[in-house]
């Protein structure tokens, strides 16, 4: 599930593989498949359109009396969980991760059976049409984990520089499933040390956190340029000294900060060069096997990005493992696109983007390789009532964790109304592609309305640029839709951002062609039903503008 062994005394199995799946309605309805899981349900000939509800079910074979709690990293969109035919849980959005936990479960065959439904409804405030796809089924890993009377929910690292010494605060949160007051001791090992927490009694199914601060003197900095990890082990007893549970998590010491204009990681000044990417790819929709992880961003380093953008919804924690280990800088954000006031409205919006941004923050806090978060991609920041939200948004996030820069890309150029809540400001705008404007000039106009509009000091990104292409489409008049065309626009766009010494970040629309919903596209909006502005297409081909972004990234005058 990982990219390192998160637990030595835990016990757990994956339950990827084929499970049974029947969906609830079409031509198909009734009928058995055996589908992958991971998977989408998109990857097979009978379902390739479906957009509905769909059962999928699998056997437990247990051998002990144990609690058993299943971890799903992703199901698309909505999940509801049952085991022997009882109703465990739900869960709404497809890119966050949810436990199911049964209690005292005893020896013997069990059904754990998942309904998906990745249809559109009020129901669903966040997944709707839209110039992205949201696939269906269980596009995530999922594993068994057997519990004893207690366990590590999880930990969050937090380091720090003291004069010149690394520190960090580690909280762990446990949780006492027994039906006994009992005394827990948390140690550990990380990075050369011994972690030695206070003991602490929890009540009956309490939940707690328990912190430490400790200095590690052998500690190196994780920086792109060099990503050194540690790993976190730690160990939860009982009263009698009994180990009752471990995790182990990967971590990087650094700091973000936000200074004279600029992003510095470690007090260096960073300028972050790289794509949007949507998890999307030709043959497995959003399920991505780790090859096909690590052949993207392969081939981003390649063209010699340093950032990758999440555009639009939190990764699978897999990428952002190796985002850790290759140095990549991530700017990952919640889940929304484009969203106006009236789909704001939406009586669940509040919540499901709450959830969102809590699940976000709290799974993925110990990945180094993150260095911002963002809201609300292109939503509804121009109006006061939209405003509420982002406000909202942003001192959630701010409260989860203060140690990153928040963010999120607007397109409403002069009439934005939220720069002065965020602490970088990110324009999405394509000169070239969908008006005239020469990107340099529209780059400068873009600060003046950030200076003027609550956004004066802060650093500023252009958070998106590009321009459509037809892979193979190549033609000596550089009309729009060629890759030549593409490839002209990308490079103007990057020498006018290059030159601007206030620009600390761009980000090219983007790196994949992308499926999208037929519902959101218009006859000649959308061509073959996918955004077109990948730098490769949808099976990782190269265009043109591969080699330019690679001509561009790879000089040595850079700054
Ligand atoms: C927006 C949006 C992207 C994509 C892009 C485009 O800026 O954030 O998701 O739709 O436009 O291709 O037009």
């Amino acid at each position: 599930m990982r990219l390192f062994e998160q637990h030595q005394h835990r016990k757990i199995r994956s339950l990827e593989g084929t499970w049974d799946f029947q969906m609830q309605d079409g031509e198909h309805a009734g009928k058995h498949y055996l589908l992958p899981v991971p998977g989408c349900w998109e990857m097979h000939p009978d379902l390739l359109n479906y957009r509905g509800k769909g059962t999928y079910r699998k056997v437990i074979v247990t051998e002990r009396e144990a609690h058993l709690r299943f971890l799903f990293q992703g199901v698309s969109h909505t999940a509801e969980v049952y085991f022997d035919g009882k109703y465990v849980t739900r869960h709404y959005n497809a890119y966050t991760a949810f436990d199911a936990l049964i209690k005292g479960v005893s020896p013997g065959t069990h059904t754990l059976e998942v309904r998906v439904d990745n249809g559109f409804h009020e129901a669903s405030s966040l997944h709707m049409h839209n110039d992205y796809y949201t696939y269906g089924g269980i596009i995530r890993s999922v594993e068994v984990q057997e519990l004893e009377d207690a366990y590590i929910e999880r930990l969050e690292f937090v380091p720090s520089k003291h004069e010149g010494l690394w520190q960090a605060e580690i909280k762990a949160v446990v949780i006492n499933l027994s039906d006994q007051k009992k005394t827990f001791r948390l140690q550990g090992q990380g990075a050369g040390e011994s972690l030695d927490f206070e003991g602490k009694e929890l009540r009956p199914h309490e939940k707690a956190v328990i912190i430490g601060k400790f200095t590690f003197p052998e500690a190196k900095a994780w920086i792109h340029e060099s990503p050194n990890l540690y790993h976190i082990k730690l160990k939860l007893s009982d009263d009698q000294g009994n180990l009752v549970d471990d995790l182990t998590e990967r971590v990087g010491f650094r700091i973000i900060t936000t200074h004279r204009g600029r992003i510095q990681v470690n007090d260096q000044d960073i300028v972050l060069r790289g794509f949007n990417r949507h998890e999307d790819h030709g043959i497995f929709g959003a399920s991505f096997p780790l090859s096909a992880m690590a052949h993207d961003l392969d081939l981003m380093k390649e063209m010699g990005c340093n950032s990758v953008r999440t555009s639009h919804y939190p990764n699978d924690p897999l990428f952002l493992d190796l985002c850790d280990e290759r140095g990549f800088y991530v700017w990952e954000e919640n889940h929304a696109r484009g969203l106006n006031i009236e789909q704001m409205r939406n009586p669940n919006f509040i919540q499901q983007c709450e959830d969102v941004n809590r699940e976000m923050v709290e799974q993925h806090y110990n990945h180094p390789s993150i260095i911002i978060w963002a809201i609300l991609n292109e939503c509804a920041s121009n109006t006061e009532e939209g405003r509420v939200h982002y406000k909202r948004q942003l001192e959630q996030i701010r409260e989860l964790d203060d140690s990153r820069p928040l963010t999120f890309a607007s397109h409403h150029r002069d009439r934005e109304l939220c720069f002065d809540l965020a602490d970088i400001v990110s324009f999405n705008l394509y000169p070239g592609w969908y008006g005239p404007e020469d990107p340099g000039e529209l780059c400068d106009a873009a600060r003046r309305w950030a200076d003027e509009a609550g956004g004066f000091g802060k650093p500023m990104i252009m958070s998106e640029f590009g321009a459509d292409a037809v892979y193979g489409y190549r033609h000596m008049t550089r009309v729009k839709g060629t890759e030549e065309r593409q490839a002209d626009i990308i490079e103007q766009n990057l020498i006018a951002y290059e030159k601007r010494e206030f620009v600390s970040g761009m980000y090219i629309w983007q790196f994949c062609d992308c499926r999208v919903t037929e519902e959101e596209v218009g006859p000649l909006w959308r061509i073959t039903t996918q955004n077109l502005k990948g730098v490769v297409d949808t099976y990782r081909r190269p265009k043109l503008a591969f080699e330019t972004v690679k001509q561009m990234w790879n000089r040595d005058d850079k700054r």
